[in-house]
């Protein structure tokens, strides 16, 4: 644990990328005093830059302690106007570092609030320390009615089905260990959030003299996620007598060598590849052996996959289901490169269905890549790389749709390096170019809309300084639910671009009405009811300005949205926020309709 500070040095150390807001007047506490002291140390000793929090009485103790005992740096607040954002700007900010941050929502009711987004971030399989409270768990000490319906028995069940651990520790001792163990836990693959709940009178009485000093490193010790040779070997045979290979580049880390490596690896191989758009860029997609995304390709659409004899899954999402599309004949040799399975439950069923696998490598595949190349490396003939695919016609879309925003993009950006943190549910992955694995950050994880906000500021916050430009693009009604989160990055002055997919409807449900009204033969022409926002249609861009941000729009003609663009990005060049509100139409591509209107879809 680092020796106490005065709070003006502890000031002074805090990250470059939101210091010097919010600065506390030094409160000359040196020691701990308290119950909170302690486990605010313990965060300190964590080294994690930000807690992002929604207050809570429950919880004023430790408030108290970041504040005035830690100086509100390492960790330093961040204000959310709704515990979903706490989290989601977590999930964001794990999306771009791997490496948890710390959360704080308020006892029963604020993790109520939390629930959907610690259900994405499990899904997701990000990282988040997530800290709560509750009212004295000793009656005696609970004040009248507040206390008493801000306590809940076992408050740790609400969120136990999709957390990887939940805590509620009894002394400043074992307050400190929680967060140890729950900080080594969140950060060890498979990565995801984790719980601990305070004690109100745990964190507000006195301790009497500080915890003796413990070496953090040694608590989180690294966990071996290697593959071991034996086993690497006899995949690598595998793929070196397939026919032909196609690799599912499922999850993995945003590392550059990794992405290289995997590069590498169809390379040798000549492997087809597929990615996904749930989960962070894991391929080039310009690549010649990029065959495209899942919902746009089959057998018979891709040069090489009706050969398929070897599936090397590097822990795809949804291996059972991709199994079904590319992998009919049970000759085909599947390879699953994944550690999922560790934290899999008898309640989430976002394990997917069990895929029939003939070699499994239990290990994480960013680990595994490079030792397959490496062994196939040795005498292998390296495949000839086909030449890139030619560009189909350049049709402009008709109407007013999604595609429009990434040619006005495509047309703005050039080359410049961009993070899309959110891209909307009708998006297509031949629209824009992933070349680097912080293109692309992935979606939300479980579905959950409304989380497409607060992640994306969790992503900036990350990549704030960096040079590279994050993009949100959030359907209107992701954005409705999360929209809070605009006045966090307006306020911490977290520069970024929010643009808005505003088909003025909730349209993927028009979808399901459509589905229904057909399989039942009744009148289509009803669909938009019960999930059109119009009469009125909500500003959009209005949100984005009563929160502080720059707002543009809305934007009703195709031709005017390049200059628009241009214009939101010089204000977030600026440090600004920008929402720009896009009147796209309702209606999603053929390809996007057809995937979700098949049965059982
Ligand atoms: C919390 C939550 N509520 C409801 C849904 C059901 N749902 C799935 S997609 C969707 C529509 C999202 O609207 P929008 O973000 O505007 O995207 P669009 O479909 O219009 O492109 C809804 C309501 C969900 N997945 N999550
Ligand atoms: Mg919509």
């Amino acid at each position: 644990m680092n020796p106490p500070q005065s709070a003006t040095a502890r000031a002074n150390a805090a990250d470059p990328a939101v210091a010097g807001l919010e600065r506390p007047t030094p409160a000359g506490a040196n020691a701990p005093g308290f119950g909170s002291d302690v486990i605010a140390e313990a965060l300190r000793s964590l080294d994690i830059p930000y807690i992002a929090l929604t207050p809570g009485a429950s919880y004023r103790g430790l408030h108290d302690s970041i504040v005035n005992y830690l100086g509100n740096s390492k960790p330093q607040m961040l204000l959310c106007l709704h515990e979903e954002a706490a989290i989601a700007i977590a999930q964001g900010y794990a999306k771009v570092t791997g490496k948890a941050m710390v959360t704080a929502v308020h006892s029963n009711v604020g993790l109520m609030h939390a629930t959907m987004a610690i259900f994405n971030a499990w899904c997701d399989r990000m990282p988040v320390i997530v800290l709560g409270a509750t009212g004295p768990v000793d009656a005696a000490k609970r004040r009248p009615w507040i206390d008493w319906i801000h306590t809940s028995r076992d408050q740790g069940a609400l969120i136990r089905e999709y957390t990887k651990w939940d805590d509620q520790p009894a002394s400043p001792a074992a307050a400190r260990e929680a967060i140890l163990r729950g900080t080594w836990i969140a950060n060890t693959a498979p990565q995801g959030p984790v719980y601990i709940n305070f004690d109100a009178e745990l964190q507000e009485s006195k301790v009497s003299e500080p915890l003796p000093p413990i070496d953090v490193a040694r608590y989180m010790p690294e966990v071996t996620t290697a593959a071991p040779a034996e086993l690497v070997k006899q995949a690598a045979a595998t793929l070196k007598g397939a026919k032909q290979v196609l690799i599912l580049a499922g999850r993995c880390s945003r590392s550059e060598a990794a992405w290289n490596a995997r590069v590498q690896l169809a390379e040798a191989l000549g492997a087809r590849v597929v990615t996904d758009l749930k989960i962070g860029a894991s391929f080039p997609t310009e690549h010649p052996l990029y065959a495209g995304a899942p919902r746009a390709i089959s057998p018979d659409s891709v040069e090489g996959l009706k050969n398929v004899d070897v599936i090397l899954s590097l822990d795809w999402v949804d291996l059972a289901g991709a199994l079904r599309s590319y992998g009919p004949s049970p000759s085909v040799k599947v390879i699953q490169v994944s550690l999922d399975h560790r934290i899999h439950n008898g309640w989430s069923m976002d394990h997917q269905a069990l895929p029939a696998v003939d070699l499994l490598l239990s290990a994480d595949p960013d680990l595994v890549v490079p030792e397959l190349v490496k062994e196939i490396g040795k005498g292998n003939k390296p495949h000839a790389v086909p030449a890139p695919r030619a560009k189909s016609p350049d049709k402009e879309p008709t109407g007013f749709t999604n595609e429009h925003i990434a040619r006005a993009l495509a047309k703005v950006l050039g080359d410049r390096p961009v993070c899309y943190s959110g891209l909307p549910l009708s998006w297509d992955d031949s629209w824009v170019p992933f070349r680097h694995p912080l293109d692309y950050v992935g979606s939300n994880g479980g579905g959950g809309v409304g989380g497409g906000p607060g992640i994306s500021v969790g992503v900036a916050l990350a990549l704030k300084g960096t040079g590279r430009l994050p993009i949100a693009i959030c359907g209107d009604g992701d954005f409705l639910m999360g929209v809070t989160a605009v006045w966090t990055a307006v306020h911490y002055k977290i520069p970024m671009l929010f643009i808005l997919a505003n088909n003025r409807s909730f349209y993927n449900d028009e979808l399901h009405q459509e589905r229904m009204a057909r399989a039942r033969n009744r009148p289509v022409e009803n669909k938009w009811i019960g999930q059109r926002m119009s009469e009125p249609e909500v500003d959009l861009a209005a949100m984005g300005r009563a929160q502080g941000a720059v707002g543009f729009g809305p934007v009703l003609k195709p031709t005017d949205l390049a200059g628009v663009l241009q214009k939101a990005i010089a204000e977030v060049d600026a440090g600004n926020v920008a929402v720009v509100d896009v009147r796209v139409e309702p209606g999603y591509t053929a390809v996007m309709t057809a995937a979700m209107t098949r049965a059982g879809s």
